[in-house]
């Protein structure tokens, strides 16, 4: 009994530390800000978002010599919320038929699995998916991809190793149109052995795409991993002046990041965020809403 209940704490100590995203302390006064600062530097929320923060801290330091950690809690989801408003959003699943999203970003991201998660979510919503798979580069992305299609029985079109990605887009946006899908989801390379040639597949991509259909307007989504932090924005940037993204998501939120580069990323380029990872299973993808986001970041502290 006993020993049940040693494990039991301790396990739920580790369930507080992995969700307990931001370690907020719990007083701060004007000798301490320093402290906040660093846990927000820590989180990655950068330059773009941090000063910000300390600022509202420091100026409701001047009504009260000391803040409790509600207070902070409080002032730090109310700057997230400001510099997240208009981030939600879903895709208009009734415009265009098919719909294409293209997803886009470096190696190892979570693209692939993103864009089986993606399938499986607009499935379960009644509509009609078709995978594409454009990264031809990497050998074992086509059998990846694949595998995930036929688990959750969704059709996926591929080449052989090495193909154009470009004529696999193609290709797949036609069978897309045959098929009557509702919703084409293509998945690209990370890396070329330049980086500008990445960029230069991609625009390929989307400019074979519009040969098929002059009105076409895919959805351009930037996959970004929240375990890096540092770079992301940087990333974000030349993806977006490169290539023009229209979304952002962001992978691997159930590990111990905040997304705080998330954050960043939108205050800096207010591209709109359409989904967050939380896991590698199929159903470990949330549309993005800030509420949660935020809830993420200070669960209830009586969960634990
Ligand atoms: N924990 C976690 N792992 C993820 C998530 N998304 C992707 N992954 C894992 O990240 C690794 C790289 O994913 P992959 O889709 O191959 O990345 P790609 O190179 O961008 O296509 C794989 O092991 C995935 O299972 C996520 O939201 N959470
Ligand atoms: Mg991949």
């Amino acid at each position: 009994m006993f020993k049940f209940l040693k494990n039991f704490s301790r396990s739920a100590k580790d369930t507080a530390k992995k969700f307990f995203h931001l370690v907020i302390p719990y007083t701060v006064d004007k000798e301490s800000i320093k402290n906040i600062e660093n846990v927000l530097y820590d989180a990655d929320f950068g330059t773009e978002v941090t000063p910000e923060i300390i600022d509202e801290i420091k100026s409701a330091l001047k009504h009260d010599r000391e803040l409790r950690r509600e207070n902070i809690i409080h002032i730090v989801s109310m700057v997230l919320k400001k510099t997240l408003e208009g981030a939600e959003a879903s895709l208009n699943v009734d415009g265009q038929k098919p719909q294409v999203i293209c997803l886009v970003g470096a190696n190892g991201v979570g693209k692939t699995t993103t864009a089986a998660k993606l399938a499986y979510f607009y499935k379960t919503a009644a509509r009609e998916v078709m995978l594409g798979s454009c990264d031809t580069f990497r050998a074992a992305a086509n059998e990846q991809l694949n595998s995930w299609g036929s688990k959750l029985s969704i059709d996926v079109i591929s080449s052989q190793h090495g193909a154009d990605p470009a004529a696999v887009a193609f290709d797949a946006y036609k069978a897309a149109v045959a098929r009557g899908k509702d919703i084409l989801i293509l998945d690209t390379a990370g890396r070329l052995h330049v980086k500008s040639n990445l960029m230069a597949e991609l625009q390929k991509i989307f400019r074979v795409l519009k040969k098929s259909n002059a009105d076409l307007d895919p959805n351009v989504w930037l996959v970004l991993d929240s375990a890096i932090g540092s770079n992301t924005i940087e990333s974000a940037k030349t993806f977006h002046a490169e290539i023009g993204l229209t979304g952002l998501i962001m992978t691997k939120l159930d590990g111990t990041s905040s997304g705080g580069p998330l954050v960043g990323a939108y205050k800096k380029l207010h591209i709109p965020i359409y989904f967050v990872g939380t896991g590698e299973t199929p159903e470990s993808l949330e549309q993005f809403s800030i509420e949660n986001y935020i809830h993420r970041l200070f669960p209830p502290e009586n969960v634990f």
